[in-house]
């Protein structure tokens, strides 16, 4: 199915559902819920909440017209073989990665913390990746999996708009994939951040990619 998204910033998207993956990144408790790693630092987490209900309406939407979903978890092993020390020891929150917290040990896969928030849930059949950093394909067999799919598109939501969004989504350019960002399917714990990731994302006729709102994506997929 071909469909263009009028609305699109800085110019229509023509979208391909056939080659596109819609990439969720990093909806874990861990970043939107309380006594997690982003509370942890310091962070407001209500913010990163408000945008569950418009995640989970375009994943609706999305897997209603039969596209494919891809999940990121920022998500490290257990013995923090793949967390570099410059990492874990930066800056002084209140917990570090691996450290216990109410959701069990931060940032650490299997733990209850680094699950994706249940109302998001991944199905059978959609692709979970753990990744050690920012970025999606940073030390993951994420671009393997697209290519294995004949994917050229990524459809991108999730948090935090300004680091792992973000960088993942610049991965994926200089990777050849036409990104789009849902402008409402994406937050951080800094309003001006998230509006100035926006702004550069789109700037100099989509450097990085386009972003559409979640409500224009809906009202093209086939229903
Ligand atoms: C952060 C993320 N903020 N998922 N991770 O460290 O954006």
């Amino acid at each position: 199915m071909n469909t263009t998204l009028a609305q699109a910033r800085p110019f229509p998207y023509a979208l391909d559902l056939a080659r596109a993956a819609l990439v969720v990144i990093d909806m874990q408790r861990d970043f939107i819920e309380a006594g997690g790693f982003g509370a942890s630092l310091g962070n407001d987490v209500t913010r990163l909440q408000a945008i569950v209900p418009t995640v989970l309406a375009v994943l609706q939407a999305w897997r209603r017209a039969g596209g494919w979903v891809v999940h990121t978890r920022e998500a490290h092993r257990p013995d923090l073989a793949d967390c570099p020390p410059a990492k874990r020891l930066r800056g002084r929150p209140a917990l570090r990665i691996g450290d216990r917290g109410p959701m069990g040990r931060l940032l650490v896969a299997g733990e209850p913390g680094a699950e994706i928030v249940p109302a998001l849930a991944p199905l059978a059949g959609e692709l979970v990746i753990d990744k050690p950093g920012k970025g999606g394909f940073h030390a993951t067999p994420l671009q393997a999996e697209l290519a294995r799919r004949g994917i050229a598109q990524l459809v991108l939501m999730g948090v935090t708009t300004e680091v792992c969004v973000q960088t993942t989504m610049r991965e994926a350019n200089d990777r050849g994939y036409d990104c789009l960002l849902v402008e409402d399917g994406t937050e951080s714990y800094f309003p001006e951040f998230k509006a100035a990731t926006l702004a550069m994302i789109t700037a100099q006729g989509a450097i990085v990619g386009w972003t559409a709102g979640a409500a224009e994506l809906i009202s093209v997929l086939p229903r």
